[in-house]
């Protein structure tokens, strides 16, 4: 056993000669690292959970739910929090812990949750009904039944919401640090507004040619059944294109917060579009101008115009480990991690840097590859011991390239009129939160200071932060 536990030591910390190994070689050994490292591994997974004795007496076994429908080891405690600038997890906006993702699919229990109205419906699925009418030949009601009948798609999609990595939420910061809290800066508070998940349902242009659209509909005003009713407006393109009426999430039925029972899933669009407890779909031929799509979600362009219905997420990826919060115990080899994706295709390539942007390596890339999905990558590195700036940089199949956070402002322009931002300069908090509050998919910056630590090297660098 303590042979065992120098070997790995004396690996980890081998690092230099083995970071020049070729990738393939790494699992086997890293596969062996864990072993040693992970408490229940070592004794087939299950940990130290005694076993039951004759009688069936045992007060650490799973409960009757537990094997009825599953919950997880006792010793695993992560879950979402409550987004910056809300208060506690009734506000309805909860976080996926991006830091501890594993693979591509994220788990229901932590998907990211963005609800306006002031509650969570429950909804009896037998009630339940969508309606789709407007510009169209017969106006139809459909039964969850009825949409359960057509054919089926199952598809591997990302949702993010526009305000995902916003700066809105280091306008929070001010508020939250007052309040108390420490977490803000983490990975799961600031990006943590996306999951992907295996979803199944109808394609929505089924639906349509059931009910027959006339030639002059050009959007469809979709709407969920919840307090504020909430609607969007949306291409009838993009409603012929890959749009689909979801029931299913990872192999069962949408959770509750989810919008249970049936959303809209608008791959690659922002994650407003993406309408929970969908009750109607109206086919028209102008867009609505809702509030949620001329004054919400959107940014103040160069020209001066807003960016209304410029829905597609643009490339985007982040190193989840290491990020903050996690701290590395020593140098040595570690696998650097992360995700990409993007609105438009199939992520392509994912280069990694650990030298602060001089150098750019490739990293591998999860098969297959899933499009409008987050892609998992995984790069090796041996880390020296030194401060250093490690960051990832994405490119989608047809060679959009995830722009730095300067680019980003070039795109944008300045939220507020006026303000000029030369591309050189080193920006302010308030010049920097004027850049852009939705859409944001800068190149992320992580820190790793020499005591293993790692703080947000984005935004958080900019002097006045820390002195609010
Ligand atoms: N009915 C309804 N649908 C909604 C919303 C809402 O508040 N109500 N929020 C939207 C927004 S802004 C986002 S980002 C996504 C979030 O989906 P999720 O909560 O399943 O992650 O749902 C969208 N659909
Ligand atoms: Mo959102």
């Amino acid at each position: 056993m303590n042979s065992k536990k120098s070997d790995r030591r004396a690996f980890l910390k081998r690092g230099a000669a083995l970071a020049g190994l070729a990738v393939g070689s790494i699992p086997f050994a890293k596969g062996k690292a864990l072993a040693s490292v992970t408490p229940g591994l070592i004794n087939g997974g299950i940990g130290n959970t005694p076993i039951p004795n004759k009688l069936g007496v045992a007060t650490d076994e799973p409960t009757i739910q537990d094997l009825l429908y599953g919950g997880r080891s006792s010793y695993e405690t992560t879950v979402r929090m409550p987004a910056t600038g809300t208060r506690g997890a009734t506000a309805l906006r909860n976080l996926t812990p991006l830091q501890d993702t594993i693979g591509v699919i994220t788990p229901a229990s932590y998907h990211y949750i963005v609800m306006h109205d002031n509650h969570i419906p429950n909804i009896d699925p037998s009630k339940h009904i969508l309606t789709i009418f407007g510009m169209v030949d017969r106006p139809t009601t459909f039964t969850v039944e009825e949409i359960k009948r057509f054919p089926s798609v199952s598809r591997v999609h990302f949702l993010e919401c526009t305000g995902n990595s916003g700066l809105m939420h280091f306008k929070a910061y001010a508020h939250d640090k007052k309040a108390g809290r420490t977490d803000m800066t983490m990975i799961q508070a600031v990006h943590g507004r996306t999951s992907t998940s295996e979803w199944t349902g109808v394609p929505l242009s089924l639906l349509l040619k059931e009910v027959g659209v006339q030639k002059q509909a050009s959007w469809c005003i979709s709407q969920g059944q919840s307090t504020e009713g909430r609607a969007r407006s949306m291409t009838l393109a993009k409603a012929m294109d890959d749009v689909f009426v979801a029931y299913g999430q990872n192999g069962e039925a949408l959770r509750r917060e989810q919008g249970y029972p049936l959303r809209l899933l608008v791959p690659g669009f922002q994650g407003t579009f993406n309408i929970k407890y969908l009750s109607s779909i109206k086919l028209v031929d102008k867009p609505y101008y809702l509030e949620a799509e001329v004054i919400g979600y959107t940014n103040l362009k160069p020209d001066g115009k807003a960016s209304w219905y410029e829905s597609q997420v643009g490339p985007k990826s982040l190193i989840t480990f290491p990020s903050d919060p996690h701290k590395l115990p020593g140098r040595g080899l570690y696998e650097i991690s992360g995700i990409a994706w993007c609105g438009r295709g199939k992520i392509a390539r994912v280069e990694v840097s650990t030298d602060n942007g001089r150098t750019w390596k490739d990293a591998n890339l999860q098969q297959p590859i899933f499009t409008k999905s987050w892609t998992r990558f995984r790069h090796p590195w041996n880390w020296d011991g030194a401060e250093t700036v490690i960051m990832s940089r994405c490119t989608n199949e047809y060679g959009d390239i995830q722009p730095t956070l300067l680019e980003l402002a070039g795109l944008w322009g300045s939220e507020r009129p006026g303000i000029h931002i030369p591309a050189e300069k080193v920006l302010s908090f308030w010049e920097t939160a004027s850049i852009s509050e939705f859409l944001n998919n800068p190149i992320q910056l992580w820190r790793v200071k020499p005591d293993g630590s790692v703080e947000d090297a984005t935004y958080s660098q900019l002097p006045n932060l820390s002195a609010l």
